[in-house]
């Protein structure tokens, strides 16, 4: 057999092969045999030294262009094959719409943190700024310009948690009352200012009491501010969060930086004032503390309480939030426990 006949049984049988294969390797398998340096046809190209100088271009032009078409046809058939590999892959992996998703775990804000947001949003559109305050705090802020001493009985209305003699955490909102009387500007208008947060006190721990609780403070100074003021800031809050028909009233009370302090009542929101279990059948639930900021208060932070006079109330968010929702238990804010949360979602 001549040498061209050769090439030409090859690439008849090659172009067979690769019509047959259906396999990606099976494929590269026939590149490396037949194309390869120990192919056929890199041997028959070793051959042509046996030629005659006539004939050996004319072979190694056969030889190349058969080299040529096979190594197109293998590659045609390498895309075809690598296309219908990707769509059997992809048909393999292909997603049901229609299969029930799974079901991702959605979040809520805490209830505190949401009825706390709803009063700062009350303030906010009367005209109160928001202050944050320290969580550690000074003594000197917490009690002294306050208006507890050292040595004051009443500091034992609130256990303290201290982390140096002068050092403690706050037990209380109020001391963001002093630090924000002693930067403000009366020349650019009166103080009106909210500080909500987190304080701690070291009372055991029961239904309605907990080690750390929140709180929001309320501050006004200005010329001319009275208690009547007090009363009605204060009736409009509860309207707004407790219904429209709400009323307070103002029952004479003790804390050392307000003169006079007031404990302050709400008409029951679930009776209406006839009595119920949620005011105990009084008809009126407690729901902050409050009163006129003591003389020596605002002289301490330096100003003149001659010319100037305010307000002040410090309210718990958690027993609103208690009321409110007839929660039973302030340790249920605190536990974490994902059921109890989940049920304010749509709140
Ligand atoms: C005060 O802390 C005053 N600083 C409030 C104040 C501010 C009065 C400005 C006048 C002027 P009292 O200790 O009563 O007051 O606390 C205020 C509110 O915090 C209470 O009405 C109650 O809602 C809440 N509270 C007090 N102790 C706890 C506790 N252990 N757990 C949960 N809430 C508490």
């Amino acid at each position: 057999m001549s040498l061209q006949e050769k090439l030409e049984t090859l690439k008849v049988a090659t172009l067979a092969k690769i019509e047959a294969v259906n396999e990606l390797n099976a494929l590269n398998q026939i590149r490396v045999e037949v194309l390869g340096k120990k192919g056929p046809i890199t041997e028959v190209l070793r051959g042509m030294k046996d030629l005659s100088a006539e004939e050996r271009p004319k072979v190694g032009s056969f030889a190349n262009e058969i080299r040529d078409l096979l190594v197109e046809k293998i590659d045609e058939k390498k895309t075809t094959l690598e296309a219908a590999a990707l769509l059997v892959a992809l048909e393999k992996e292909s997603i049901d719409v229609t299969l029930p998703g799974k079901q991702m775990p959605v979040g809520t804000r805490h209830v505190l943190t949401k009825i706390m947001e709803e009063i700062e949003d009350i303030f906010i559109g009367m005209g109160y700024q928001v202050v944050e305050g320290f969580e550690v705090e000074k003594d000197h802020y917490n009690f002294e310009r306050m208006n507890l001493p050292k040595d004051h009985p009443a500091r034992d209305m609130q256990d303290t948690f201290y982390i140096s003699e002068e050092v403690l955490i706050r037990t209380h909102t109020s001391p963001v009352q002093a630090r924000t009387m002693e930067k403000h500007d009366f020349t650019k208008g009166p103080l009106r200012m909210i500080s909500p947060g987190k304080v701690f006190r070291r009372d055991t721990d029961d239904a309605t009491h907990s080690h750390q609780f929140h709180q929001i403070e309320g501050l006004v100074i200005d010329k001319n501010v009275t208690m009547g003021d007090l009363k009605g800031t204060l009736e409009k809050l509860m309207q707004k969060m407790f219904g429209a028909d709400r009323q307070i009233r103002l029952r004479p009370s003790y804390f050392p930086f307000t003169e006079p302090s007031v404990e302050v009542d709400v008409s029951c929101f679930k009776c209406g004032g006839s009595g119920c279990n949620v005011c105990k059948q009084t008809g009126w639930i407690e729901i902050l503390g409050a009163g006129m900021v003591h003389p020596n208060v605002l002289e301490m932070s330096g100003i003149d309480s001659s010319v100037y006079s305010g307000f002040a109330f410090g309210l718990g968010p958690d027993r609103i939030a208690m009321l409110r929702y007839g929660v039973n238990d302030i340790r249920n804010f605190y536990l974490n426990d994902i059921r109890f949360i989940h049920q304010f979602k749509g709140e």
